[in-house]
């Protein structure tokens, strides 16, 4: 094995789409551009690398998609099965494999291991109360219970969460619960369930992450498993009342499969296996030989799957490897607004693809450049232009075109002997050679943005480099500087048609075709000169065309006719009924701040915060979880419903409301004094 190399071979996966809509730019930034700028540039090493994904065809969201449109599952997802699959291919995700987990092998492999972790007493069991629909003759999923908030009073809350006050709800606390399927009331019915008990494997993850990963792992992906281990783990259901799905490997199961973040991730290993059988490769040398490198590309809301859960299956299990690092990405806005496939806002990848045919690569750009890498990221057209425009265009496609150009002109389209260099020469190809590495390592260390900087500091080096040279002025006088000139500059393009190739694959095909170069040398060795004197180079082609602000322009006018909709869906909420003063004086409201803040475990929403009221100090629980972090809230001066009556959830006692103010969107805000008035100060 090269000594340089660290790994025999390398598994990389990306997050598995869910098989209920079109891929947007959001999923592209966050998980596919950076995973296949990673796997194109292990393969130039001439790494071992397998590159896997699929549809994840299972889960609730899909059942409820079906039943709105009438159809079964099955269909639901082999259409957007085929969709995704497509987009991807024409986009030039470069998969090794793109499976399916409605596929048998999935559904083998699954069981397969469920049944393994099963049979070593891996899970616990435990009976419970679920809601029945007797009319269906079925459990029913917590999407499929709705009801009345008993904190807002809306009608159609969800058993699992309130959409129009955001609480995270049980199904038992809906008031009058009716099943989503019969519209009947549902009976309370038991079920047995089998659980992953977290809390037993605490100390492997903390072993494991908190102390092996402290210094590798990305702070965003450290820092959520962190707070998840501290602040306990607890069992995780993996099996679920529901018929679509994995069936479970166990007797008397019947309408029961594997709660879909259980099956899931073991769509990595089935396509694996699906993928070693087509291409007669050993499958299990990929995921169970320590020798074998594993990197999981995913969006940050699913951190938790992939460096808790999953681990703790495959470390159950026992002859699997875990995930050398999980570099998730925070999310990509667009036009400011969070991305939303309910709302239509976004950019759908094969919207994008038929509105701009040969532009792959632009966009492949602008989401590197533009990836969420550290924290949430916009994307806007007007970006989109300027960075096809001011920098493809103007620095990569104008170095490249001005040498073919240039090359032909003089030249007869044949490399130029390299003749006397001179010290801007010699800097020139000094500088070339160290690009290999500059790049490699940033790409190595999951900092694609880095990368592609350090890709385009190629191409302003060679831009400079002529600009400065100014062939154009002197080849009357003197030829054989010019022959010097662009010998240099067609090195740094034959280089640049090998270090553009993880980001910008079919503009590098372009570019080696223009340079009639068939053998591509190995990453590392794209530094030193590749094109001989005399070797014939093809007719220059362009490489980009300016993006014209009339384009910009109708897209942006599609998005915003997209709001207006949207707005136009969701009008103002309507006046409540009259109520007189004396009910308003019933209320106390008063000034009050948040000293300290915690999430409710396994609540998505809710945040148990310490008030003070100015009275006393008191805890109060608000639904705020995906609008506020803890830390965010810790210090504000808020508006406290102080005399409201104390209630439980999720079984704290909460003592009070805190005023918000809700946006069209749906997003909260907190409301505060406009001066720092004292807590306890009276609101009227
Ligand atoms: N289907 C995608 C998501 O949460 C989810 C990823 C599964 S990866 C095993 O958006
Ligand atoms: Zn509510």
């Amino acid at each position: 094995m090269d000594s340089k190399r660290t790994h025999k071979r390398h598994t990389v996966t990306a997050a598995l789409p869910y098989a209920n809509g079109p891929i947007h730019i959001g999923h592209l930034a966050g998980v596919y551009v950076p995973a296949d700028i990673y796997v194109r540039y292990l393969r130039m090493k001439g790494e071992d690398v397998v590159y896997i994904c699929g549809s994840d065809e299972h889960g609730v969201p899909i059942t409820i998609k079906a039943k709105q449109e009438d159809k079964t599952p099955q269909q639901v997802v082999d259409h957007y099965h085929a969709l995704i699959k497509d987009s991807f291919a024409r986009f030039g995700i470069s998969f090794d494999v793109y499976s399916r987990t409605s596929s048998p092998i999935h559904h083998e492999t699954a069981a397969g291991i469920f049944k393994s972790l099963h049979d070593k007493g891996a899970f616990t069991e435990h009976e419970s109360d679920q809601y029945f629909d007797e009319e269906n003759n079925q459990f029913l999923a917590d999407r499929y219970i709705t009801g009345t908030c008993p904190h807002c009073g809306y009608e159609k809350a969800y058993g699992d969460q309130c959409e129009n006050c955001g609480t995270s709800l049980s199904p038992t606390d809906l008031i009058n619960p009716r099943s989503v399927l019969s519209g009947n009331k549902p009976v309370m019915k038991k079920t047995r369930h089998w659980y992953l008990p977290l809390d037993q494997h605490e100390d492997m993850l903390r072993k494991w992450i908190l102390e092996g990963h402290k210094h590798d792992w990305k702070s965003n992906v450290y820092g959520q498993c962190k707070s998840w281990i501290d602040q306990g783990l607890q069992p995780r259901a993996v099996t679920r009342d529901l018929t679509w799905g994995v069936k479970l490997p166990l007797e008397n199961t019947e309408g029961k499969v594997l709660y879909v973040w259980f099956d899931a991730p073991i769509g990595y290993i089935s396509a694996t296996r699906e993928w070693g059988e087509a291409h007669g490769k050993d499958w299990e040398k990929y995921w169970k030989d320590p020798e074998s490198k594993l990197v999981h590309f995913i969006g940050k809301d699913n951190i938790v799957f992939h460096c808790i859960i999953f681990p703790v299956v495959l470390h159950a299990e026992g002859s699997y490897i875990l995930p050398d690092n999980v570099p998730a990405n925070e999310f990509l806005n667009l036009e400011g607004d969070k991305i939303s496939t309910s709302r239509n806002w976004a950019v759908w990848l094969h919207e994008y693809l038929d509105a701009f045919p040969g532009k792959e690569d632009v966009l492949r750009y602008v989401l590197c450049a533009a990836a969420p890498e550290a924290k949430d990221n916009d994307f806007t057209w007007r970006d989109f232009q300027a960075r096809n425009n001011n920098e493809l265009l103007a620095i990569f496609g104008n170095f490249v075109n001005r040498t073919l150009v240039l090359t032909h002109k003089y030249f007869d389209g044949k490399v130029p002997p390299a003749g006397e260099l001179k010290a801007t020469d010699k800097e020139a190809l000094e500088s070339l050679a160290g690009f290999p590495e500059k790049i490699g390592e940033a790409i190595e260390n999951y900092r694609f943005r880095e990368a592609l900087s350090q890709m385009m500091n190629l191409a302003r080096l060679g831009n400079r480099y002529l600009t400065e040279a100014e062939p154009w002025k002197i080849f009357k006088g003197d030829p054989a500087r010019v022959e010097t000139i662009l010998h240099v500059c067609l090195q740094i393009c034959a280089s640049m048609a090998v270090l553009s190739e993880p980001f910008l694959p079919h503009t590098a095909q372009k570019l080696q075709k223009m340079l009639a170069v068939d053998k591509v040398p190995e990453w590392q060795e794209a530094g030193q000169p590749q094109l001989s004197a005399g070797h014939q180079i093809n007719k220059a082609e362009l490489l980009f065309e300016k993006v014209e602000d009339a384009t910009i322009q109708a897209q942006v006018d599609k998005l915003m006719q997209t709001r207006r909709d949207n707005d136009a869906g969701k009008a103002v909420a309507p006046q409540k009924e009259d109520i007189s003063f004396d009910d308003f004086t019933r209320m106390d409201l008063r000034v009050a701040t948040i000293l300290e803040a915690e999430k409710i475990p396994k609540t998505k929403k809710l945040l148990k915060m310490t008030v003070d009221s100015g009275i006393d100090k008191r805890t109060v629980v608000s639904g705020i979880a995906e609008y506020y972090t803890p830390e965010e809230v810790c210090g504000k001066k808020v508006v406290l419903l102080a005399n409201l009556k104390p209630r439980k959830i999720k079984g704290v006692e909460s003592h009070g409301m805190l005023l918000m103010a809700e946006n069209q969107d749906g997003s909260l805000s907190f409301l505060s004094p406009e001066k720092a008035f004292d807590n306890g100060s009276t609101i009227s």
